[in-house]
């Protein structure tokens, strides 16, 4: 079924997907992305989502985070500005957080929710409140997903057009009530089911991608490989379509686009390094000469 009636991703199609980079053009121009992620022990996943959208080209990125791993944050991150945010006993995101965020969405053009934020009880309220009231373009990634995995029975869970899901099979799984061994009996069906149920362009990740729309339309990509099989390129994923709707691209479009490259920066890292091993932050790196191929 995966051959008859889905697309094949092609390196022409993607070109003319990607943004225009006008000669002119300042950080304003660009769009600002704002990511919400982190709790204590992950603080690299807002951080590498950040790096992507800044790679992707958005003119200005920032991560908002627990207060207490701001300064955490500031370090690992320097082109990117933080925001600190109120944060639980435990060190997660409180509820608190969600009217800063609420008010800071209104000067951002998209939004990543999810890396590394934990399923502690009060963030998945926060998760679930943002989702609601959030109109700007987002991309809802690993932890904003399990937030909502209670949420999705027969109908979708109010999220805003204009909003990606990046979920593996993992996180799909759950968001379908289903094992991940079911789910991966029928991936082309799972996608599809997702983006219709929810309304969200979804992104079924892990070897051969597959991007689905709520029309129906199936895409899958034919780049990345086995150096993305390592904690933290999800995050790098999830910044990377940010910062492609930051800069004014279709929820489909990012969707497509910044899997394509994403897969291909792993495609180019390989010849050069083989195949063990690539920690995220090295994949970040090679998202430049991605892009470049496009020049
Ligand atoms: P299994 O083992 O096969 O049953 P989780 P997470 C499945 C943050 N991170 N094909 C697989 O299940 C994230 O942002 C922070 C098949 C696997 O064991 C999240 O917030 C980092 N199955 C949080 O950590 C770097 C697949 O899902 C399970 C599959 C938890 O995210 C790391 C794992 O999923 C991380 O990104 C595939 N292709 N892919 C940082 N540096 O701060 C996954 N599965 O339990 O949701 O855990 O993805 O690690
Ligand atoms: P996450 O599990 O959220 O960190 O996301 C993992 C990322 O790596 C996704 O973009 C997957 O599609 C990609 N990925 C993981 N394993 C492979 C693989 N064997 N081949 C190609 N891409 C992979
Ligand atoms: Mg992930």
């Amino acid at each position: 079924d995966l051959q008859l009636d889905s697309h094949l991703l092609e390196e022409r199609e993607v070109r003319l997907l990607l943004p225009e980079r006008p000669d002119k053009g300042h950080k304003g121009t660009f769009g600002h992305l704002l990511v919400v992620g982190g709790s204590p022990g992950k603080t690299g996943a807002p951080c590498l989502a950040a790096w992507g959208g800044l790679r992707a080209g958005a003119g200005l990125v920032t991560a908002a985070l627990p207060c207490d791993l701001n300064p955490i944050a500031e370090v690992k991150l320097t082109a990117a500005m933080t925001q600190p945010l109120p944060q639980t006993s435990q060190g997660n995101l409180a509820k608190a957080a969600g009217p800063v965020v609420l008010k800071m969405l209104g000067s951002r053009q998209a939004m990543v929710l999810g890396p590394g934020l934990s399923t502690e009880e009060e963030t998945v309220e926060l998760v679930r409140d943002l989702v609601l009231n959030c109109r700007i373009p987002t991309v809802l990634d690993a932890d904003a997903l399990n937030a909502l995995a209670g949420d999705l029975a027969n109908q979708g869970f109010g999220a805003a057009p204009h909003t990606v899901l990046t979920p593996h099979p993992g996180e799909a799984a759950r968001l379908l009530g289903m094992t991940t061994e079911e789910l991966l009996a029928d991936r082309p069906k799972a996608a599809r089911v997702l983006a219709r149920k929810t309304g969200c362009v979804t992104v079924l990740k892990g070897a051969r991608s597959l991007i689905a729309d709520p029309a129906g339309d199936l895409w899958v990509n034919p780049t990345g490989n086995v150096l993305l099989a390592s904690g933290g390129s999800g995050d790098v994923l999830s910044g990377v379509i940010g910062g492609l709707m930051a800069q004014g691209l279709s929820a489909l479009d990012a969707a497509c686009a910044g899997v394509y490259v994403h897969g291909l920066a792993a495609d180019l890292a390989i010849e050069e390094y083989g195949s063990r091993g690539l920690a995220a932050d090295e994949l970040v790196d090679f998202l430049v000469m991605a892009f470049q191929a496009f020049l």
